[in-house]
């Protein structure tokens, strides 16, 4: 008798995010939100500003996520997650978790004020940045997300993007919140397991996802797994944990890592770049992973 083949799955098998969701094919932030979910669980509360996923869930009364959703305002985040975690707590429930869910225009640069400052209270919310490099879901402008030699539509071939990515971590990092996390669709397991920590941490917590944009990057939708993975091999998205805004835990290590032109040369968003400009990003990433090691 022929045996039947069986997989085992790492991941809670539940979902809380159904199929026919409005995102376009191969993106990384669908997935981000898919496996954090399964890790927070039913009783969750995502309050989303504007951004691609505010339309990803789909339109009232319709949406592909069975946890309540709040839409926010593009700077609010942050503070209406804690206004809903105030209010939650008002009635009793101590229980749900409020997730802010912001993409990289929304944190690094606009929800920015907003995230300080529930950072600074330590109000107890988890801040999730989903981080596609740019402001995506109105035409990929740049954002100080976007990283350094990048085509954006802000950012033409001839001007491309000449000033690095804003370490926003290192920002989160100095307001000594008790937990800070990159995590990537590349590594479900090693993403699961951070927002579980994130969820059983009380105070504010922050998950820094990167999630390919193959709309935005120029990219093919079925690479958008090997981008996100290479991205860590690299070093150009290192996979690491601060606790208290000073223990820093590398997660993914990464024994060899592979030249920066592996990853770049899958992306459109970067085809213009000349033999120099690579070089000059290849010895910047090499800097970042020196600091980092040294801060361990
Ligand atoms: C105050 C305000 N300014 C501008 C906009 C227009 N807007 C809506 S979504 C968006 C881009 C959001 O970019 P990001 O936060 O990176 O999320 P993504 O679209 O990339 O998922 C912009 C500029 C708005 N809705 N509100
Ligand atoms: S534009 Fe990018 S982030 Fe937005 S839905 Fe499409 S693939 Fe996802
Ligand atoms: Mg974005």
């Amino acid at each position: 008798m022929k045996k039947e083949r069986t997989m085992k799955l790492t991941l809670p098998e539940e979902e809380l995010m159904s199929p026919g969701h409005l995102a376009c094919q191969g993106c990384g932030a669908t997935m981000a939100m898919r496996y954090v979910l399964k890790a927070l669980g039913p009783k969750t509360i995502v309050c989303i500003p504007a951004c691609c996923w505010a339309v990803i869930d789909g339109p009232f009364p319709h949406s592909c996520l069975s946890v309540p959703i709040f839409h926010c305002a593009f700077e609010a985040a942050a503070s209406t997650a804690a206004g809903v975690k105030a209010g939650l707590e008002i009635t009793g429930d101590t229980e749900t978790t409020v997730m802010a869910w912001a993409g990289d225009g929304g944190t690094f640069d606009i929800g920015i004020q907003a995230l300080s400052g529930a950072a600074e209270r330590n109000d107890d919310i988890l801040y999730v940045c989903y981080d596609n490099e740019a402001y995506m879901n109105t035409g990929i402008q740049r954002s100080s997300a976007t990283p350094y030699g990048a085509w954006t539509t802000t950012t033409p071939v001839k001007h491309f993007k000449n000033r690095p990515k804003k370490d926003i971590d290192a920002i989160m990092a100095a307001h000594r919140i008790p937990y800070l996390a990159t995590a990537s669709v590349a590594y479900p397991e090693d993403m699961f397991k951070k927002a579980k920590k994130a969820k059983e941490t009380k105070g504010t917590r922050f998950l820094h996802i990167y999630a390919p944009c193959p709309s935005g990057w120029k990219s093919r939708p079925e690479d958008t797994v090997k981008l996100a993975r290479l991205a860590v091999q690299t070093g150009i998205f290192p996979l690491y944990e601060i606790e208290d805004g000073e223990r820093t835990t590398i997660s993914i290590k990464v024994k060899e890592r592979k030249p920066i032109n592996d990853y770049l040369r899958l992306q459109g968003r970067f085809r213009h770049l000349k033999e120099q400009d690579i070089a000059d990003m290849q010895a910047e990433v090499d800097r970042k992973n020196e600091r980092l090691l040294k801060s361990c």
